[in-house]
């Protein structure tokens, strides 16, 4: 009897364990532990690119400053590994300039089926038209185009040097953004190049896309925005959510904000790729900056934390992505 007693709880005991190792196993299955190494992101690297892109003088469509900052692009993204493509087109803007453009794009892991997609545009506005002493006037841009193409350089230069991410990563530079009439309702005037971008872009696909612009601001505060809110609603709460665990709440507010037609809009709209937009507001100066489409969008107002921010929290994004 005793032996009888002692094989019936042997048996349930066995059973009882059988069990909790399934629970455990499925538990593994379902939320396994990833092992995720994010490259830190060098913001002096970041701000020595956007120097760069200064440098070459504005970068107004049609200008030699133009061509040779777009070559410089290329010629960096090619040196990080990337596979590059090129969309030169023409397009007229909204006063009868015909315009030489070219959207950039450098990939990563080009074979992955999964794909997220980075942007900002590199133009330049021809005119400060908001400036108050010299609204024709060219200038710097180093805000508005060249902190964009500062961060996403840095990033190519990370993804190159470490690990890869286990998603193909698309980083695209647009041209042509700046070229657009200011104040009324013609809207379409701006973001050329990716309206021919989101109407050219033939079988490309990716899970969501994340568009920069004016990211390099001192005191730089990132809203939601209207149309991020609207059509790409989760991706906008992944950022943010990311960006506050890096402790950059600062940068990243939960607030929401007006519509903004850029570059994201044309993605979201006719590419039907939802995108958000992570763009410089600032309460104090109306929407964007006293600087906006002024002279004092210069190298004096550009923050290497801002650019930091950013920078951490998209690589933390985009490999923390599962594949
Ligand atoms: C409009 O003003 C309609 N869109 C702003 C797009 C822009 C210009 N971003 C930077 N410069
Ligand atoms: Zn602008």
């Amino acid at each position: 009897m005793t032996n009888l007693r002692h094989l019936l709880i042997i048996g349930l005991a066995s059973i009882v364990l059988f069990l909790s190792n399934c629970k455990h196993e499925e538990k593994a299955v379902n939320k396994p532990v990833r092992q995720v190494q994010v490259p830190a992101f060098n913001a002096d690297s970041a701000y020595f690119y956007v120097q760069e892109q200064v440098d070459f003088g504005p970068r107004i469509p049609n200008s030699t400053a133009h061509r040779q900052a777009g070559d410089k692009i290329i010629q960096r993204l090619k040196a990080y590994g990337a596979s590059v493509k090129v969309q030169e087109f023409e397009a007229t803007a909204y006063d009868g300039t015909r315009l030489q453009l070219r959207n950039i794009m450098g990939s990563f892991n080009p074979q992955a089926r999964k794909r997220i997609l980075l942007a900002t545009h590199w133009d330049t506005r021809p005119w400060a038209s908001k400036d108050p002493d010299d609204p024709q006037a060219p200038f710097d841009g180093a805000n508005d185009g060249a902190s964009g193409v500062g961060v996403l350089l840095e990033i190519a230069r990370q993804l190159a040097a470490g690990q890869p991410p286990e998603v193909g990563i698309d980083l695209l530079f647009f041209d042509g953004e700046d070229w657009g009439e200011e104040g009324g309702n013609n809207f379409d005037s701006w973001c050329l190049g990716s309206q021919y971008w989101a109407k050219h872009k033939g079988n490309y696909a990716a899970y969501y896309g994340i568009l920069l612009d004016m990211v390099g601001g001192k005191n730089a505060r990132f809203p939601w925005e209207g149309y991020s809110r609207k059509m790409a609603k989760n991706i906008l709460r992944k950022v943010w959510t990311q960006a506050a665990d890096l402790g950059y709440s600062r940068y990243f507010v939960p607030r929401k904000e007006g519509a903004i037609t850029d570059d994201h809009y044309y993605v979201n709209t006719i590419a039907k790729i939802p995108m958000i937009d992570i763009l410089h507001w600032e309460p104090e100066a109306g929407y964007f900056g006293t600087w906006h489409h002024t002279r004092q969008d210069n190298m004096a107002i550009i923050d290497k934390n801002t650019l930091k921010a950013v920078g951490q929290t998209l690589l933390h994004v985009v490999y923390y992505e599962e594949p």
